[in-house]
């Protein structure tokens, strides 16, 4: 049982007023908030020992890199990876995908395929879009169906020798769907391609085993999950991070430089050129324990109350329709009222004190595919509360009156 009244002390932000009314924030999907046992690694990493890394013999610079280096332990054995140095930190999803994009211009040509999903965000479109057109090859894209979930029959049969890569999110940002990968994986190897999966939206309800799922690549970003912005990691088999080249030159990822000749630093080191996010990285492994602390079926066990509860109360309302209702789907719920813009709701909400995301939620197929400008998004998160879905029902039904 989760002690919800123990965990809203965790969150001093959750006390705060926003327009004279009590905070309600439901945009846990864009950015979640961070717990005081998060903030103070923080406080003490800048009030302590905030040095560069792996560079310095002074006490400061060791103590940081030790923090740095136990953090990344941290999230190994999170996500179940073998070696720790299959742990790359990068500044968040985004970048982690297009590391990986990077690294597959060297090994892809005009004869073969890529797969993606019809539900994924931007940041796992873009990177793959602008890789085929350096090498030529062609992306290949799952349709998705009414409830928001991926067609498995269409997908088996654009799987072929030409695949060399798939790349498909855990969860949908926009409507919460949770993705068969361990099946959508399986299948991809079956034809000799390497999976990468966006795990941004499912590292902040579920611990995803990288060994048991067998996956190539999994990225994440530290901001869902309770800790710091600008700060995320890629998780890549052995084999996979020799064989791709560099992301970016400069100081920490060389062995050795001369002007004739640059030979790289093995892994991670290869990957993270320049300084990083120390205290991000320290504080996503501080973010890490808490959420274990919490227990993530716990966790998955609350938000799905949350989810039921707020499925049913929502759809009470007159007019509102929800995008986005797979059997399997986590605590996002995505939705429009009749004849109105989600923005104006969305306004009309702040103006409340309740926080939601509207829009296309960088994920513009996916509305393309509904026919629709964007949607209102409330996203719980295992801090929320039913009282809160209350004042979010009671809000939009105000939002209704005035905008009808
Ligand atoms: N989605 C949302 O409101 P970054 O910005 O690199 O931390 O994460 C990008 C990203 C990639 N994949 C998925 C599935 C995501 O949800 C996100 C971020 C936020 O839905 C902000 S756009």
């Amino acid at each position: 049982m989760l002690d919800i009244d123990k965990i809203r002390k965790d969150f001093p932000i959750l006390n705060r007023k926003v327009n004279g009314k009590p905070l309600v924030y439901f945009d846990n999907a864009a950015t979640s908030q961070t717990p005081q046992q998060v903030i103070d690694v923080i406080v003490d990493y800048y009030s302590n020992y905030n040095a560069n890394i792996h560079r310095g013999v002074h006490a400061l610079s060791q103590e940081a890199t030790d923090k740095y280096e136990a953090a990344r332990l941290t999230i190994q054995n999170h996500f179940n990876a073998k070696h720790a140095y299959e742990i790359i930190y990068t500044s968040g999803t985004t970048e982690s995908i297009n590391l990986v994009a990077h690294g597959f211009a060297a090994l892809l040509n005009k004869s073969d395929e890529v797969i993606v999903s019809a539900l994924e965000h931007h940041s796992n479109i873009v990177p793959w879009q602008m890789l085929c057109e350096k090498t030529g090859a062609t992306l290949k894209v799952i349709p998705m169906n009414q409830e928001g979930e991926l067609d498995m029959v269409v997908y088996a049969q654009l799987l072929s020798n030409k695949t060399k890569l798939v790349f498909v999110n855990h969860i949908s940002n926009a409507l919460g769907t949770i993705n068969p990968i361990e099946s959508i994986i399986k299948q991809a190897h079956n034809v000799g391609a390497a999976v990468l999966i966006d795990g941004a939206q499912a590292c902040p309800h579920v611990k995803p085993d990288v060994q048991a799922l067998n996956v190539d690549f999994y990225v994440t970003s530290a901001h869902k999950m309770c800790g710091p912005t600008g700060v995320g990691m890629l998780y890549g088999k052995q084999e996979w991070l020799e064989k791709l080249p560099p992301y970016q030159g400069g100081g920490e990822m060389i062995d050795q430089v001369s002007f004739e000749k640059t030979t790289y630093a093995g892994l991670p080191h290869k990957f993270e050129a320049g300084t990083p996010n120390i205290c991000g990285g320290i504080a996503f492994g501080a973010a890490i324990d808490y959420m274990n602390t919490v227990g993530f079926e716990t966790i998955a066990n609350y938000e799905n109350e949350l989810l039921k509860y707020g499925t049913e109360k929502l759809l009470e309302i007159d007019g509102l329709k929800i995008y986005g209702t797979a059997k399997n789907k986590t605590s996002v719920i995505s939705f429009n009222l009749d004849g109105i813009h989600p923005y104006d709701v969305g306004t009309l909400l702040d103006k409340m004190g309740i926080a939601v995301r509207t829009g296309h939620h960088c994920a513009q197929p996916i509305m393309d595919y509904f026919k629709i400008p964007g949607t209102i998004r409330a996203s719980f998160a295992f801090y929320n509360t039913k009282q809160e879905i209350d004042a979010l029902v009671e809000g939009i039904k105000k939002a209704k009156m005035m905008l009808s």
